[in-house]
Parts: C-alpha cells; structure tokens; sequence
C-alpha cells in the first residue's frame, strides 16, 4: 500500500521542531555563525526536547525511532541552521556504527550516554590524505597483548573538540585497502587522543569541525566494533543511513530560500510593482517548489527504504545527490531574487548558500554520490 501520510507522532515531532528552529534556533542562528562558536546552549536545550539521538533503542534510553523520523526533524532545524542541525545529525552519524555492529556494551555505555546527558560523538574516518576514497586511510592499528594501538591523523570531523566519545576508522595493513579496515571506538579523553579545532570555514560556521591526533592510543580488544576487517563495510553501511539525513539538510534548507524570496519577491517593488509580478522571478520560485517536491519524496523514500529493513545505497545517493545539487542553484537562485541585498549578511539567503554548499562536499560529494549510483546500476 502507498501512502504519504504521517502519522499523528510524525505530523507531532515534526511540529516540535519546527516550532523549536523558529522560536531557539533563527533569532540566534547569525549570532553563532559570524563568531564560529558552538552553539551548547540551543543544543542543550534541543536534547532537553527530546529531539537528539531519536534512533537510540529503548534498552538505552532513547526513543528507538527511525530514519525516517530524523529526517523529520533535520528539515525543520535545517531550516533554521544548517551549522546547528549538522551537530545534531553528527550523533547520529557517530552512533550508526554502534547501531548496526555494536555489541550489547558498547550501546549500553555509549549511546546510553548520549541520552542520560547532552553528549556529543563523532565519526573519524577523513584524513587529510583520504577523502573519497575512504579506503585508502592511512591511520593504523596494530595488536599488543590483548590491546589495540592506534596512530594517524583524522580531519573534517564534525564534533571534534566537543565529543565525549569517537569512531575511528584505522587500518592494520595499508595495502589491504578495504580488508584491512577496522573499526573502533573509544571515550574521547583517552591518553594519546587530542583535537584541534579548524576554524574558517565558508559556511555551517556553528558547527564544531575538527582535527584529531591518534599518538600511540591504546583501547583494550572491548573497543573493537564487529570484527577486524569490517570496518569499510561498516562505514559505507552507515552512510546508507545517514545519507538521507543529508536529503533532510537540503530540504529545510531549500524550503527557507523559497519561503525567504516568496516573502522578498512580494515586498520588493521595481518598475512599479512588485518584483513577485515578473515571470523572471516567478520561474524562480516555481522551479524551488518542484525540486523540493522531489526532494521531499526521494528523501522519505530513501528514510522509509531503511526503517523496513530494504537500506538502498542507490536510493540514499538518489536523494543526497539531487538534494545537494539542487539546494545549492535555488540558494544562488534565492541570492540572485535578492539582488544586493541578498549578498549582504543583515538577510538571511547568503548563510543559506554559504552552508548548503558544504553539503554538496562532506558525506561523500555530489560526485561520488554518482559513483555509487552508477556502479549500482552497473552490477546490474
Ligand atoms: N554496503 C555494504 N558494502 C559495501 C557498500 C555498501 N553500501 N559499498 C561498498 N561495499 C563493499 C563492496 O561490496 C566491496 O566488498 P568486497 O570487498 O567484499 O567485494 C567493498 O565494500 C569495497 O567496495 P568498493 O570496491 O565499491 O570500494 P571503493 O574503494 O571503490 O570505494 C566509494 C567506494 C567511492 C563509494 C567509497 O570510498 C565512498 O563512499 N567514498 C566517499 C567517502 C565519504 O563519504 N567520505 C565522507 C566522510 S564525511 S563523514
């Protein structure tokens, strides 16, 4: 049976956070972006809500809910900044490992965190050395005695500096690519672990994006997820799952460039009249409207392909492809309906390109999205 409805928690969730981003996140959204500093405060009150860590099972004291939900929720903060809701969705990013190949302790201890206090995770699998091609890492681990020890540089790590607790990706054997990965995961003030924060970037400047150094790290044989080996099985896995969030970002993004020039379009008069009048403008706004229509569809799909047990890597780059790639043209577009106003930060459509072109980069870019959908198609 098809259906576009949601129900009744969805339609009560997705209100809860849409009335969280117009009331705690926009009147201060601007603030956090021009200083680059972490927003703790809206943060905290976000988990306080209820609106974090929505996957966490009940056994460790989340909601236990789905994909789909957090799509839900990561429209309407996205709508009030991407930089915050990016933090948000980096949890989820960092607890998916443990989701899909944690053991029993390792759920208990550090998703159990996540929802006894308002903690942040991150996922470290760039390095300065290794960005699309994930495989090629160059952090390593090796066994002493029943421990592990880990060595190497991590980058572009969202939550960085702010994290209780980290997953790593490390491999034993460089040459093995893929069957040399590992997978781990470990508190964050473990001895030999530090962060530096990489401070100016363009867009999603709340967010806390970081460096981290792996010096002789040694965890015990406890902080191995699922087995040696797995750990680029595990990694693409998770982005089954979370690429679609990424979906969500264009989506609460888009759909404020279109309510923002909608708002603009009617106000602003040239020529006698209001610019909204003009088919130039018009087109504009109609063309946001029907990629965001498909945006929307794609991403549920690809949210609800994963909560009925069906994850689709082609489904999920469907949607962080199309969605990153059509957010970014509507935000110039959004800039360009502006006009100089637009290019000028006292209005809110330059934080909307400046952010939504991160998302066309990390999480794998528009780029390897296609890779992954044409090797997909290939394989027949
Ligand atoms: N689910 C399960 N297994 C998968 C998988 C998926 N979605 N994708 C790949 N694999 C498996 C393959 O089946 C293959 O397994 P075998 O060795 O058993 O045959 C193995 O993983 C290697 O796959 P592949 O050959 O496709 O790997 P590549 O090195 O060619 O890389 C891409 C594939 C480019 C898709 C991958 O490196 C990637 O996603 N890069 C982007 C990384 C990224 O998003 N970084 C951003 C981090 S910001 S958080």
């Amino acid at each position: 049976m098809l259906s576009f409805d949601l129900t009744p928690e969805q339609q009560q969730l997705k209100q809860t956070a849409r009335d969280f981003a117009a009331k705690e996140i926009i009147p201060v959204a601007a603030r956090y972006d021009e200083a680059e500093e972490f927003p703790y405060e809206v943060l905290k009150k976000a988990w306080e809500l209820g609106l974090l860590n929505l996957e966490v099972h009940p056994e460790y004291g989340g909601l236990g809910l789905g994909v789909l939900d957090s799509i839900l929720v990561m429209e309407e903060i996205n709508y009030g900044c991407a930089g915050m809701a990016t933090i948000m969705s980096a949890n989820d990013l960092a607890s998916t490992p443990l989701l899909i190949a944690g053991s029993d302790a390792q759920k208990k201890r550090y998703l159990g965190q996540l929802t006894e206090e308002c903690a942040f995770a991150a996922y470290g699998l760039s390095e300065p050395g290794a960005g699309s091609d994930a495989a090629s890492l160059s952090t390593t681990y090796r066994k002493v005695g029943d421990d592990y020890v880990l060595n190497g540089v991590k980058h572009f790590i969202t939550n960085g500096t702010v994290a209780s607790w980290v997953v790593v990706f490390a491999t034993k054997d460089k040459s093995l690519r893929h069957a040399g990965i590992s997978c781990f995961v470990l508190p964050a003030d473990t001895p030999g672990l530090t962060t530096h924060k990489m401070k100016g970037k363009l867009g999603q400047r709340a967010s806390d994006t970081a460096e981290l150094f792996f010096d002789d790290v040694k965890v015990p044989a406890s902080a191995l997820v699922g087995e040696e080996g797995q750990g680029f099985k595990i990694a693409m896995q998770t982005f089954d799952r979370t690429r679609p969030q990424i979906g969500a970002i264009c989506i609460g993004v888009t759909q404020r460039a279109l309510d923002e020039s909608t708002r603009y379009a009617l106000e602003r008069k040239q020529f006698d009249k209001p610019i909204a009048d003009f088919q130039a403008i018009q087109f504009m706004l109609a063309d946001m409207a029907i990629d965001l229509e498909a945006m929307r569809l794609l991403t549920y799909k690809a949210g609800w392909l994963v909560d009925h047990g069906a994850r689709s890597p082609i489904v999920s780059s469907f949607s962080k492809a199309f969605g990153a790639d059509r957010a970014m043209h509507h935000c110039v577009n959004a800039v360009q309906i502006f006009g100089g106003f637009g290019y000028l930060k006292e209005y809110p459509v330059e934080k909307l390109m400046r952010d939504i072109k991160l998302v066309q980069i990390y999480e794998g870019t528009s780029q390897i999205q296609r890779v992954v959908i044409a090797r997909n198609l290939l394989k027949g």
